[in-house]
């Protein structure tokens, strides 16, 4: 059973967000959602065996700067939505991302930059490079364009999102075994650390006495 995943869906109004969540829980688009209130949260068993759970925030666009830092302490991915067709949503990302990199871990948590309603290609008003380039300047961990309507890069979004959230979580428990491996080390080196009772007061870091002055007298030699 793996550990599971919280997301958070943070974007301007009508972008989009509940629409990407609701084609993949459900495999189709549901043109008649409603706008969010607040924040929902769905669950949802992203393995037919059942062995990972995600948990997805889904936020309003409305939603108030405190509710959006109180979400960055419990999730370890943020999902930053703009619209392709609506150059609007696209500025604020900065503001969004200002926020969220306050408040959140960059080694652990997974930040994504999305593009939605890729579909609408005649009503573009970011184009990929654009996004390309935000998402390079901005260091979040990866960029896609999706269509909720059409189902483009959903089911992509959901797998890339699993696989860094694994990359992070091994990364992490490496850094972990390192960490505790040089604890280790300092603690060895104390023990072998001990300061000569002879005059000098020379404090020789190993066991026999590496100092050329060969003044040691200690009985620990
Ligand atoms: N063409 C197209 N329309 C989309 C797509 N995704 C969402 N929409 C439409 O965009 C509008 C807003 O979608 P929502 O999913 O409610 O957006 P939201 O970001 O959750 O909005 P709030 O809850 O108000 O913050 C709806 O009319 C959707 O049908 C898409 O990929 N392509
Ligand atoms: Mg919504």
């Amino acid at each position: 059973m793996c550990d599971p995943i919280y997301i958070s869906f943070i974007g301007e109004k009508a972008v989009g967000k509940s629409s990407i969540i609701a084609t993949y829980e459900s495999g189709n688009f549901n043109p008649d959602l409603y706008a969010t209130e607040s924040v929902e949260t769905h669950i949802i068993n992203a393995t037919s065996a059942g062995t990972l759970t995600v948990y997805i925030h889904d936020m309003a666009g409305e939603t108030r700067e405190a509710t959006v830092i109180a979400l960055c302490a419990t999730c370890n991915v943020i999902v930053l939505v703009y619209d392709k067709t609506y150059r609007q949503s696209f500025g604020k990302i900065d503001d969004f991302h200002k926020i969220i990199i306050q408040h959140i871990d960059s080694e652990k948590v997974v930040v994504v930059l999305l593009g939605n309603k890729k579909d609408e290609t005649h009503k573009e008003e970011v184009n990929t490079d654009e996004g390309y380039n935000k998402h390079k300047y901005l260091k979040t961990d990866f960029f896609i364009e999706t269509s909720a309507k059409t189902r483009h890069n959903i089911n992509d979004l959901f797998r890339k999102i699993e696989e860094e959230v694994k990359n992070k979580r091994e990364l992490q428990s490496d850094m972990n075994f390192f960490q505790k491996d040089e604890q280790e080390n300092l603690i060895d080196l104390q023990i072998q650390t001990y300061i000569c009772p002879c005059t000098c007061k020379c404090i020789c870091p190993s066991r026999p006495c590496l100092f050329s002055c060969r003044c040691c007298v200690c009985t620990l030699l």
